[in-house]
């Protein structure tokens, strides 16, 4: 397609709680859109197509180096103009080459592509999961569960998300609150229910004896116990506990995930396009898991409805094994900016339209808005 455009949009989203991880609590969500606006390169008397990406970098650099000024930046000052410096054929394939000479940015780069994806699909009338060859119509639905004040807001907590049809419960954990939260919740909710912990990195190799009490609970996995860029000592910790090890700031790349395969360093994967580059190198990493015999499940960076439901196409593919943290809407949001994603039965639907297959609802959209600006060739 011909890129004629590209707005870059920030907007603040409240959400319905606070959200608290080993790396701190949010209140609201801070995000950086995108939309593309180009002409099939076909026919340039095509109509205008359009496309949205959504950035998952964070307010501030918390989970990962990246955060949502500093993409709105690199974006306006290297990315887009580097788009439109491409001329009439861009395709999303042709995004991540593209970009190559910028080193980083991963999620400032993958919203790009995702916009890109998203207005080719919609002039080919394709859906995602479609061009994904995805096939589930719903995928199941986990839910990540914030560090709470206490053991007794936190079983609160866990029961109504269970009452909601949530089917996995994934507890945020940090040294002090580990072994006593997922004992309680084991204790209250029976050893039925899948479970699984996120430490975000907050751990070191000398809390292998804490987390090797975290054994006793049959949890599904223990997510990012170690820091980010420390693939070999989560290989050594892997060797000290039972309790399978799932790698998700680590994972930055299809190499990097090859790279913790061969060492050993995990024995799950979560997926998460933002952190990767985009969703054609999720969709690799996905192979390459599926090649290996690595269960894979989709990440959530808090997306709003525009980043879930492209989440929810993602995790349609085959192997999407476990449940992944595609929440439903109002785990986060009173309103959404798009038509909400709700749990069916402990499902969330795969949307079918063109594209991503949501638009943002223009007066949400308009009332979010912190800026936007328009940038043209
Ligand atoms: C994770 N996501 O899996 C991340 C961490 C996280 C659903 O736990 C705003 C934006 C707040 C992104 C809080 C989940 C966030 C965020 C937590 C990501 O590690
Ligand atoms: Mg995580």
């Amino acid at each position: 397609m011909k890129i004629t455009g590209v707005e870059l949009r920030t907007i603040r989203m409240p959400l319905r709680s606070p959200f608290e991880t080993s790396f701190g609590v949010e209140q609201d969500r801070l995000a950086v859109l995108i939309r593309v606006v180009g002409k099939s390169s076909e026919d340039l008397h095509a109509v205008e197509v359009h496309g949205w990406g959504e950035c998952v970098a964070m307010e501030s650099p918390l989970y990962s180096s990246e955060y949502a000024d500093a993409a709105a930046d690199v974006l306006r000052r290297f990315l887009i103009p580097l788009l439109l410096g491409a001329g009439t054929d861009v395709t999303a394939e042709l995004v991540d080459p593209l970009l190559a000479p910028i080193i980083g940015h991963r999620m400032a780069k993958a919203a790009l592509e995702m916009a890109v994806l998203d207005a080719q699909l919609r002039c080919s009338r394709q859906s995602l999961a479609g061009y994904f060859g995805a096939t589930r119509t719903t995928v199941p639905s986990g839910v990540s569960v914030g560090i709470q004040p206490s053991i007794s807001t936190l079983l609160d907590v866990v029961g109504e998300y269970l009452a909601e049809g949530y089917v996995r419960i994934k507890l945020k954990i940090k040294p002090g609150w580990d072994v006593g939260p997922v004992e309680a919740v084991r204790e209250r909710f029976g050893e039925l229910i899948p479970l699984q912990v996120d430490a975000n990195a907050a751990y070191t190799l000398a809390d292998a004896r804490v987390l090797r009490r975290l054994d006793a609970f049959d949890l599904l996995l223990i997510e990012q116990p170690l820091p980010e860029d420390d693939i070999r000592q989560h290989a050594e910790l892997a060797r000290l506990i039972n309790t399978p090890i799932c790698l998700d700031e680590s994972v930055v790349s299809v190499r990097a995930a090859a790279d913790a395969i061969a060492l050993r360093a995990c024995s799950v994967i979560n997926i998460k396009a933002g952190r990767v580059g985009g969703y054609l190198n999720a969709r690799r990493i996905h192979d390459l898991c599926q090649a290996n015999g690595i269960p894979v499940w989709c990440g959530g960076m808090v997306e709003t409805g525009l980043g879930r439901a492209a989440n929810a196409a993602l995790a349609a593919l085959p192997g999407f094994t476990l449940p992944g943290d595609v929440s439903a809407s109002d785990r986060f949001y009173e309103e959404d900016l798009t038509v909400p994603f709700v749990l069916d039965d402990g499902q969330i639907a795969v949307p079918t339209g063109p594209g991503i297959g949501v638009e943002p609802i223009q007066d949400l959209l308009d009332r979010y808005t912190v800026n936007s600006e328009w940038i043209q060739p």
